[in-house]
């Protein structure tokens, strides 16, 4: 069976997963280990009059009491935010200062004012309640809306009206000219709502000093251990770089919220170095929703405008970005550049404008989550196309066929150059799948059992693979984002490659080895993947943003091309060939032509015995590459939804899910449709059952499984899949990335389809049933 690029072949990490036997964070077992548990406001916004530690401090098993005085005592520095966005008016982001243990001032539920090191973990947390803090209460903003009205409580005194940036893209007076002539325009008010990212691993750090060398070892919940590194070191201070390790063992997924660094890993390094105690904490799930980085809440106004033919001549947005407490590590990108960067969506649309404040409030930090900016655009743009057909009486896919981008290269006004897409391919194939021309007759099965059966369109676009270095400096980003790798051929052919990406539930294990295996003809049991340690990788740029095929796998495209030039060259030396004439294949280095070969490892072999190189030549067998992308891929699809809702009681079921989807070149399809699978509950989720919820005093509402409600098996459908293919021109394998698709084309879906049931379009996510069931009673209201 052929295990090379386009192979369905197993995933090799998954042995060891469903047997037991990974190993993650809270398994590892150190020497002289302690155990932290923090001690976290329980106000949204207050000031910290005092801190008492000493009945902590007398507990048993306690080793001690820090706070957030001692941390900055000794030099530790603030969190910061990496990515700089600038207003409209060119002045810099209002960011506020985040210190990993709050010292004067707490400004969320979970805010951490102080931490317990103890002997065992169950002490730590009972010492942490007796921790004695007193507070002085403040007003607290715990929504958008709120921190934006006159007079609102500033969340941090350098951000007035708690606006961090006021910032814009496109051409306004282009957008309002051409709105002003629009035939139709269709006004939009959009929520997208703010959701907990509840990967299955909860966060955890071991942090380990060593005071014979001055070392510290950190292992942690990462998805970007060398970023850690690099964040950790050289802004926060904690340690030199040279001096730190980090290593990201088995991660159990992370869908973005593994990306930043968080108070914890800061203040578990710092405590260890302390105490001179191996300092170990793992969130429970109650503190991973007040402590794990937010994602979405948006708030938009948009408008676009038609045409009388149904073309697009403007689409105008305005964007409140809750940005919570504190600026997190990526914040200001996700809403700005991963966002309005993508507002053409599939279109062609000449004049686009929009305007995104990034806003203080008093909630937990908010970041990228699986999609990060491109699941909000997509979702803005494909309900202002579902609902501007319905009000125009045309069919929902036939408005979008007369304005999607039809030629390649295509500029956006908003920034983007999109490479290579075929998006009335991907609508044809979806259709078909869907078996879109059956629907009325489903539609009036459904009804003749007294269910309201509706069908809604999602044709997304995305842009992954983040991202060519020169174009996020330019945007202002703190780190070019190209990717490393390194292949090493040992003495006898097996392969170890080295690479800067990670794998936290994606398969890289399988698919990079699958790439390794096709070029060298070797069985992937043969190669293994080296990842997650800064001691073994010598630099990598991490996994997120769909990156890890079109930029990770490039890297190890471009290492293997040195590798086979050496190799090449040592057989042409061998055989007595010339190099021109050398192929490799089926596992043998043979010159074309004639029965002269030599098998795979015996090259391997002759590189390190190096008594028969060519003149010159280094022994050994082992290249880097550093792969930077030219441009961001383009995933692009087209996902149908049909639902049936309870008209009695407004539940509603998803009964049929067809995604066809554009990943250019596929490694290994049964990946690529577990990440689409995936990536597709999670959007039901958010479209559907998914929402965290504060009150206005900035409690968290929805801190459980008992509040926050995940999707299950049955809240799922069987999916259809299917593959579209337009080769990406940007990188070697011709690869776009397919890690987030599924969560950033499927919201808007089922949306679509739950509007089309129920005849109200004004429905906003989750649409659980009290709110179907309300937008339904007032769409059968007597007018
Ligand atoms: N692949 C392929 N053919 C393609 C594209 C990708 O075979 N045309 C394969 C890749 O080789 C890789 C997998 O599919 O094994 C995903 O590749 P890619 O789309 O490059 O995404 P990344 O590996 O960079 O993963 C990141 C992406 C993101 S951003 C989030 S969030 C996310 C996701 O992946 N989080 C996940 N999928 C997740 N899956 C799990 N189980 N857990 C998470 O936390």
């Amino acid at each position: 069976m052929s295990t090379g690029i386009g192979a369905r072949v197993k995933r090799k990490e998954d042995k060891r997963f469903i047997t037991g036997q990974g190993r993650y964070t809270d398994d590892v077992r150190v020497d002289n280990q302690a155990y932290a548990a923090f001690v976290r406001s329980s106000h949204a916004h207050a000031k910290v009059v005092s801190i008492d530690k000493s009945e902590a401090e007398a507990a048993e098993g306690v080793i001690a009491v820090l706070d957030g005085h001692q941390l900055t005592g000794d030099g530790i520095g603030n969190l910061i935010c990496g990515w700089a966005v600038s207003s409209k008016d060119g002045s810099p982001m209002n960011m506020g200062p985040w210190s990993a243990l709050a010292t004067d001032r707490v400004r969320y539920v979970g805010d951490a004012v102080a931490v317990v090191i103890a002997e065992t973990k169950q002490q730590a947390r009972d010492a942490a309640e007796l921790v004695a803090v007193e507070y002085e209460e403040l007003p607290v903003v715990a929504s958008s809306t709120a921190a934006l009205e006159d007079g609102a409580v500033q969340v941090h005194d350098n951000a007035p009206g708690n606006i961090v940036f006021d910032w814009e893209i496109g051409d306004e007076a282009a957008t309002d000219a051409a709105l002003a002539g629009a035939a139709h325009i269709t006004e939009m008010h959009v929520v997208n709502n703010r959701l907990s990212p509840n990967p299955m691993e909860p966060r955890s750090a071991v942090a380990i000093y060593d005071s014979a060398e001055d070392h510290y070892t950190l292992y942690t919940t990462s998805q970007n251990p060398h970023v850690a590194r690099l964040v950790l070191s050289a802004f926060y201070n904690v340690a030199p770089e040279h001096k730190l390790r980090v290593i990201a063992p088995d991660v159990g997924g992370g869908f973005g919220a593994k990306i930043y660094i968080y108070p914890e890993e800061i203040t578990c390094l710092w405590a260890s170095m302390k105490t001179g105690r191996s300092v170990k904490w793992t969130a429970d799930r109650s503190e991973a929703f007040v402590t794990d980085a937010h994602g979405r809440d948006h708030v938009t106004h948009a408008r676009m405008g038609f045409d009388a033919n149904g073309k697009i001549v403007g689409f105008k947005v305005d964007t409140h970005a809750n940005l919570g407490a504190y600026m997190s590590l990526f914040s200001s990108a996700t809403p700005t550049y991963l966002y309005a960067t993508l507002l053409s969506g599939q279109y062609d649309i000449q004049n686009i404008y929009g305007n995104v404040k990034g806003i203080y409030t008093n909630t937990v930090p908010v970041d990228a989550y699986r999609g990060a900016g491109r699941p909000e655009a997509t979702f803005l743009v494909e309900r202002t196309m579902e609902t501007a057909a319905r009000e125009m009486g045309m069919d929902p896919a036939e408005l979008r066929r007369r304005n999607f981008i039809g030629s390649f290269p295509h500029q956006t006004p908003v920034i983007m150059t999109y490479d290579a897409g075929d998006f009335a391919g991907n609508l044809d194939m979806g259709q078909a799948a869907a078996d879109v021309a059956g629907f009325p007759a489903r539609k009036a099965e459904a009804a003749s059992r007294g269910k309201l059966r509706g069908l809604g369109y999602s044709c997304y676009i995305e842009a992954c693979g983040i991202a060519p270095s020169a174009a996020v400096g330019s945007l202002g980003a703190g780190v070019g984002l190209w990717e490393s790798a390194e292949v090493r051929v040992n003495p006898v052919g097996t392969i170890e490659i080295l690479t800067g990406s990670h794998s936290h539930g994606q398969g890289h294990e399988t698919t990079f080895a699958q790439i390794v295996g096709e070029r060298f003809g070797l069985p992937i049991e043969n190669v293994s993947i080296v990842h997650g340690d800064t001691d073994k990788v010598q630099f990598g740029m991490g996994t997120y943003g769909s990156r890890s095929g079109a930029v990770g796998m490039s890297a190890i495209v471009k290492a293997m091309d040195k590798v086979e030039a050496k190799v090449k060259k040592i057989a042409a030396h061998v055989l007595e060939a010339s190099e021109d004439d050398i192929v490799i294949e089926g596992g043998a280095v043979k010159v074309a032509g004639t029965d002269k070969q030599m098998l795979w490892h015996e090259v391997g072999l002759a590189a390190y015995t190096a008594h028969n190189l060519p003149a010159g030549m280094e022994p050994g067998l082992k290249e880097t590459a550093f792969y930077d992308p030219v441009n961001f891929t383009f995933p692009a699809g087209c996902y149908i939804a049909e639902v049936e809702v309870d008209p009695e009681t407004g539940v509603t079921k998803v009964i049929q899910f067809t995604a066809a989807d554009d990943f250019g070149t596929v490694i290994n399809p049964m990946i690529v449709e577990g990440q689409v699978h995936g990536g597709a509950a999670q959007g039901i989720g958010q479209a559907m059952l998914e929402g965290v919820v504060y009150d206005e005093d900035g409690q968290l509402l929805t801190g459980s499984y008992m509040d926050y409600c995940m999707p299950r098996a049955d809240d799922v459908p069987f999916y259809r899949i299917e593959h579209n293919k337009t080769i990406c021109p940007g990188n070697p394998l011709g690869m776009k990335g397919c890690g987030e698709a599924g969560a950033i084309g499927t919201p808007p879906a089922i949306i679509n389809a739950i509007t089309d049931a129920i005849g109200n379009n004004d429905l906003q996510m989750p649409a659980t049933p009290l709110k179907v069931w309300t937008a339904l009673q007032a769409a059968q209201k007597p007018m």
